[in-house]
Order: structure tokens, then C-alpha cells, then sequence
């Protein structure tokens, strides 16, 4: 029986537990190595004494370095604020750090940490030469004016700087990071080094060595794996509903992408409510009002008057209150829990595509592949953005700038091969379409070899 929350295996168990012990106050990225740890037995009892001479578990389950840091800076008001920094180095042995920094209030280094770790496994199935990690900051963006925006994203790098390069770390957006933030944070790092190091964060503008196609990328990407998972499983894309939860950059690009496969996306949220269009998402309304007014979904009401808006309230967000063939969580971890997925099931959802990172709690996780509706897993259904962004490493390493079909064509190779080898692990170890267990499986092999090649480090 398929089961995410259960842990397998004296080895295992016993990395879990002392893991456990280390981490007591770390609830999420406890969670995310434990959802690995629950689909790793098939692999590790074929060579058990290996990884268990290199202690290769306990090694992976540590952080190569955490950098934490204060982070003041100066409000309009002419008051001193003081944030604290965070840049989690967990994994090094397949590239440079790589991976994005969060600005939101919940941040702390639980969520830093599940989010490098997970990172290290997504990365793994790009195919890219990129090691895993993760930064940010409890800096709540909402509300602060432009200017705080800079003042507080150069303060930042000040530290930053420091830790970060293009064969180090390589920093970029997630939640409450876009290219406004990544602009000032280049300028700084940029003034500071007195060098013009293009390759050293990505998410970058295009006037400035940012990549075509990096804003679409983590959306679309998401939308191509829903494609090769569907298909595998004999189900069209095309003329199926959707309900997809935030309205960001995963949410707004996953839309765009539904809207061109033909699927009819009928809700879409933020974290005060969702909008329920049942004529579909008029996508230029949401546009206009998260990527140009920065305002709220409410709003959408204001464009499409006959659309329904509906607050939080209660256990379950209510975008997944409104029935749908396909669910696209796309907001933030943790967003879908047990109630939420046997809502979801009875509705006859029949796949879910994780655009977040861990939106899904392992128990819900686990009662969808009991339920057979098919799970998109974020370490691989997201790996668009972050493979995007090691194309525009490529681009800035070698002074070149590709066309939006060349990288959009590229991206979609790399997501096709990325539900390859969550099939292809699915088959070998006879897992019964659990393409979670799949892609987890497919990446450990990649970074524990890499780790093993690379000795006791
Ligand atoms: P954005 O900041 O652009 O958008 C985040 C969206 O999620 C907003 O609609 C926001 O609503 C909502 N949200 C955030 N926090 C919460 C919360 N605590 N409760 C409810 N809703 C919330 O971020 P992204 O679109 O970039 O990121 C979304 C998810 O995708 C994250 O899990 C991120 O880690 C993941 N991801 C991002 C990638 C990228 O390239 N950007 C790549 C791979 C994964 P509100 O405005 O009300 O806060
Ligand atoms: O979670 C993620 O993969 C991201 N936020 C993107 C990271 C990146 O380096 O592009």
C-alpha cells in the first residue's frame, strides 16, 4: 500500500528518528525528509551497506552550510526595521547552489531548509549542473513602497554578496521575489563587486541578461508534465476543467498554458480568497491586476462583474470548494491537507499538479495515490523555473541571448525527459503510477552517486 507518511526500513527509520531529534523544532523540512525517506526502501535495500558505510542518508539530510544574517534598513517613515536573512547551502555535489529566495513573513529556517532540500532532488532531475539551495527573508513585501522595496533588497545583498557567485550559489525568485526584486539585488551585488558577474541570479530582466521565456517557465513547465502524466495514463488535456490556487507568477504562467491546451480554468485565489469565473478566468484581468497594480484577486470582480468572489473561512481554501477535473496548487506549501484531498477526490478530481513546493501534506498525498488520482509532484512538475534558470546561466556564460521558441522548446524537452524518469522509475520498481515516489527515486540515484564519487564530505 502506497503510503507517504510511513517510513520503511531499519536504516531509514533510524535516519528519520535521529533526524528527528536534531531538528525538534522544524516541522516542515522534518516533513519534506520524511515524505523523501518513505519512498527511498526500494533503492536503498539494494545496496544497503554502501550507504550505510558512507553514511550517505545522514550526510543528505545535512546541510552543507546555513548562513543567517541581520537585515536593517531604513522605512519611509525614517524608522530602523530589522529582518533576519537566510541562505541554506544543503547540497553541492551535482553543481552550484541554485535555487530561489522567498520574502514572506512566515519565513524561518524550517521553510528555508525544506525548501533547499527539496531543491536538491528537483535540480537533480533537470539534467542540469545545479546543486541545491534556498534564501529569503521574514521581510513581508505587501504594503512597502518601491523604495523599501530597494532600500531593503540592497541591505540584503550587503550580506548576501558575501556567500554568493556564479560557480558558488546562485540565487532567484520564489514568493514575494520577482524581477523587480532580483533588478535591485543585481544593482547592488554588481555596485559592491565592482565586476558585471551576469551569471551570479537569474530571474534577471531581459535588458540585463535575464532570459526569454524565465517568467513563463515554472507555469508552462508544469503544464507540459501535466501533458506526458495525462497522456501516459490515456486522459486529454484538452476540454478538462481546472482550479488552480494563488495568483503569482506559477499560478498566472500555469493559467496561460491551460488556456492554450484547451482546459477551461474556472477559479483561481490568494491568500484572502478565490474568484470563481464559471465562463473561465479572463486571464488579462488577473494580469493587470497582480503583475500591474500589485493588487488583490477580489478585484477581478471589478473586470468581470458576473464572476463570484469567495473569502477564507473555514479548513479548506475555497478554490478547491469549486469541482474540477484537474487541481493546480500554485500558492504555498501545505495548502491541500486530508479533508481537503477526500473533498477533492468525492469531487472527481482525477490529477493533481503540484506548482508550489510541498503544497500537498503527506497524508493527503498518500490518499490520492490510494484513490488513484494521479499526483504531479512539485520536485519534478516544477522544475521548469529552476531548469530555466540554469538556461540562463548557459546564455550568460556564453554572452548569447536565445530566441523565446529556442528556450520555451528547450524548457519543454526538459520537462518531457523530467516525466521520463518519474515513469521510468515508477515501472522499475513497480510502483503503480506513484510518479511522487518516481521522481524521488530517479533524483537520489543522480546525487547519491554524485556524493559517493565525491567521497566522505
Ligand atoms: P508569488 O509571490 O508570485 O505568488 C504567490 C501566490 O501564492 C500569491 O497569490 C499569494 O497570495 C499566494 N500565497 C503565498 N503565501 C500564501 C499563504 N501563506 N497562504 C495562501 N496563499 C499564499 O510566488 P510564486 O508564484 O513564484 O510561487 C508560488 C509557489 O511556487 C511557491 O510555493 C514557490 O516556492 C513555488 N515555485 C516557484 C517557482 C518560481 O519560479 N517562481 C519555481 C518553482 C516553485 P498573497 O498575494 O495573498 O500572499
Ligand atoms: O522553487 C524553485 O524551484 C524556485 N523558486 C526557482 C529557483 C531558481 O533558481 O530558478
Amino acid at each position: 500500500m502506497v503510503n507517504q507518511s510511513e517510513v520503511r526500513g531499519e536504516y531509514l527509520k533510524n535516519v528519520l528518528e535521529t533526524t528527528a531529534e536534531k531538528n525538534v523544532y522544524e516541522k516542515e523540512f522534518l516533513q519534506a525528509v520524511k515524505e523523501v525517506l518513505s519512498t527511498l526502501e526500494p533503492v536503498i535495500e539494494k545496496n544497503e551497506k554502501l550507504y550505510k558505510d558512507m553514511a550517505l542518508l545522514e550526510r543528505l539530510v545535512e546541510p552543507e552550510r546555513i548562513i543567517s544574517f541581520r537585515v536593517p534598513w531604513v522605512d519611509d517613515n525614517g524608522k530602523v526595521q530589522v529582518n533576519r536573512g537566510y541562505r541554506v547551502q544543503f547540497n553541492g555535489s551535482i553543481g552550484p547552489y541554485k535555487g530561489g529566495l522567498r520574502f514572506h513573513p512566515s519565513v524561518n529556517q524550517s521553510i528555508m531548509k525544506f525548501l533547499a532540500f527539496e531543491q536538491i532532488f528537483k535540480n537533480a532531475l533537470t539534467g542540469r549542473p545545479i546543486g541545491g539551495g534556498k534564501g529569503g527573508s521574514n521581510f513581508d513585501p505587501k504594503g512597502k513602497s518601491d523604495m523599501e522595496i530597494m532600500k531593503f533588497c540592497q541591505s540584503f545583498m550587503n550580506e548576501l554578496q558575501k556567500h554568493i557567485g556564479q560557480d558558488v550559489d546562485v540565487p532567484a525568485g520564489d514568493i514575494g521575489v520577482g524581477g523587480r526584486e532580483i533588478g535591485y539585488l543585481f544593482g547592488q551585488f554588481r555596485k559592491i563587486r565592482n565586476a558585471y558577474e551576469a551569471g551570479v541570479l537569474t530571474g534577471k530582466g531581459l535588458e540585463y541578461g535575464g532570459s526569454l521565456a524565465r517568467k513563463e517557465a515554472t507555469g508552462y513547465g508544469l503544464m507540459y508534465f501535466m501533458r506526458e502524466m495525462l497522456h501516459a495514463n490515456g486522459i486529454e488535456l484538452s476540454g478538462k476543467t481546472a482550479v488552480i490556487s494563488g495568483s503569482g507568477n506559477v499560478a498566472i504562467y500555469a493559467c496561460e498554458k491551460a488556456l492554450q491546451m484547451g482546459v477551461k480554468v474556472l477559479a483561481m485565489s490568494d491568500s484572502s480568497g478565490c474568484i470563481y469565473d464559471k465562463n473561465g478566468i479572463n486571464l488579462d484581468a488577473v494580469k493587470e491586476i497582480k503583475e500591474i497594480k500589485r493588487g488583490r484577486i477580489k478585484e477581478y470582480l471589478n473586470y468581470v462583474p458576473s464572476s463570484k468572489y469567495i473569502e477564507n473561512c473555514g479548513n479548506i481554501p475555497p478554490v478547491y470548494t469549486v469541482k474540477a477535473d484537474i487541481v493546480l496548487p500554485c500558492a504555498t506549501q501545505n495548502d491541500i491537507n486530508l479533508e481537503t484531498a477526500k473533498l477533492l477526490t468525492a469531487n472527481g478530481t482525477c490529477a493533481i499538479g503540484e506548482g508550489a513546493n510541498m503544497p500537498c501534506t503527506n497524508e493527503a498525498v498518500s490518499f490520492f495515490l490510494q484513490n488513484k488520482v494521479l499526483v504531479a509532484p512539485g520536485k519534478a512538475a516544477n522544475a521548469g523555473g529552476v531548469a530555466t534558470s540554469a538556461l540562463e546561466m548557459s546564455q550568460n556564460s556564453m554572452r548569447d541571448s536565445w530566441s523565446f521558441e529556442v528556450v520555451d522548446k528547450k524548457l519543454e524537452d526538459i520537462m518531457i525527459n523530467i516525466f521520463k524518469q518519474c515513469k521510468e522509475a515508477d515501472k522499475e520498481y513497480n510502483l503503480g503510477n506513484n510518479y511522487v515516489a518516481g521522481a524521488n527515486i530517479a533524483a537520489f540515484k543522480k546525487i547519491s552517486n554524485a556524493m559517493i564519487a565525491q567521497g566522505i564530505i
